[in-house]
């Protein structure tokens, strides 16, 4: 038996990441990639002395009380870190870190993914061809909405947010935005700031949400707030379910309040997201593939175990965020 401290990783990452873990650490691997229930979670915990989870997993004041004390720390292979509940860690002295800025170029393509495929109608596009009902042309035909010279809203001008307007800005798009802070001058070029919410969902023809998932951007998108965007507009979202009102979403795509959504996180994924979102043909569909490149994937496992070494030497690491 060595002495390496015991990673677990709860789900199957690339197998170059696995390995390059296993030369620093003892792994307890899950090779057919089963979602833990949390009673498993702990069990296999009891072994751990770091875990390397996924958002799949979930870390609420419950599950952190009952982890052994020997488990040190969570080294996520995520950004988001909606999943586990920070202060709980932090209490029971357990360092939480996350995998910012890999996954930047990854996140922000699929987000001018989301918001092409709504604008020009990609899935029902797709969906006509597929299914054989593709029968004729004429000038009115799938006639969409064009992004060219428009104006993009980013909600949240974090990493994800600026790499997703350096992108637009090759559309030719104008580009405001709204943040806790606006930005200092050279990272914000000729980008607008609002000061709320609300001044920015007024100004734009696409929204672009990319703020994280907390107790005060819970529902940020609601009724109220859609009816501030204009009838042609559309709204994209690679950040996290939690932040749109479902009901007012699939209500104001109904009614025509916005033009046309293009959606990449859900509340209740993978299986139990909102039924009205598969009726509609103004929406275009994908299921959380922001980071879903091989790169960003393994550079996301690199960074994780970048973490966990700075931890085990006793060192502070790069991306702790409790
Ligand atoms: C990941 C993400 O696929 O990093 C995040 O926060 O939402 C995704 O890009 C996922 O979280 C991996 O755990």
């Amino acid at each position: 038996m060595d002495n390496k401290p015991v990673v677990l990783v709860t789900r199957r990452l690339p197998a170059a990441v696995e390995q390059k873990l296993g030369e620093r650490f003892t792994t307890l691997l899950n090779p057919e990639d089963r979602l833990y229930s949390s009673a498993e979670l702990l069990n296999l915990a009891a072994q751990a002395d770091a875990i390397l989870p996924c958002h799949t997993e979930k870390f609420p004041a419950e599950t952190i009380a009952k982890l052994p004390v020997r488990v040190k720390a969570i080294a996520n292979f995520s950004v988001g870190v909606d999943h586990v509940d920070l202060q709980a860690a932090a209490d029971k002295g357990i360092i939480v870190t996350n995998t910012p800025d890999v996954l930047s170029d990854a996140t922000a393509e699929i987000a001018i993914l989301l918001m092409l495929g709504a604008a020009r109608r990609a899935g029902e596009g797709e969906r006509l061809v597929r299914s054989q009902q593709w029968k004729d042309w004429s000038p009115d035909f799938m006639v969409g909405r064009q992004t060219t010279g428009k104006r993009l809203g980013i909600l949240g001008m974090g990493r994800v947010g600026q790499v997703v307007a350096q992108r637009a800005r090759g559309f030719d798009m104008k580009i405001h935005y709204h943040n806790r802070r606006p930005l200092d001058s050279e990272q914000a070029g000729d980008s607008i700031y609002h000061d709320s919410v609300e001044s920015l969902l007024e100004s734009v023809d696409v929204l672009s949400i990319h703020c994280p998932a907390m107790e005060s951007t819970h529902g940020l998108i609601n009724g109220k707030r859609l009816a501030l965007m204009h009838a042609d507009s559309i709204l994209v979202n690679t950040s996290r379910g939690g932040v749109i009102d479902d009901d007012a979403l699939v209500a104001a795509l109904k009614s025509g309040t916005i033009g046309a959504a293009g959606l990449d996180v859900f509340n209740g994924e993978p299986d139990r997201i909102h039924p009205g979102y598969r009726e509609l043909d103004n929406i275009f569909l994908l299921p959380h593939i922001g980071s879903a490149t091989d790169e960003t994937r393994k550079a996301m496992g690199y960074r994780a175990i970048a973490n966990l070494v700075a931890i085990f030497d006793g060192a502070e690491p790069g991306d702790r965020v409790a």
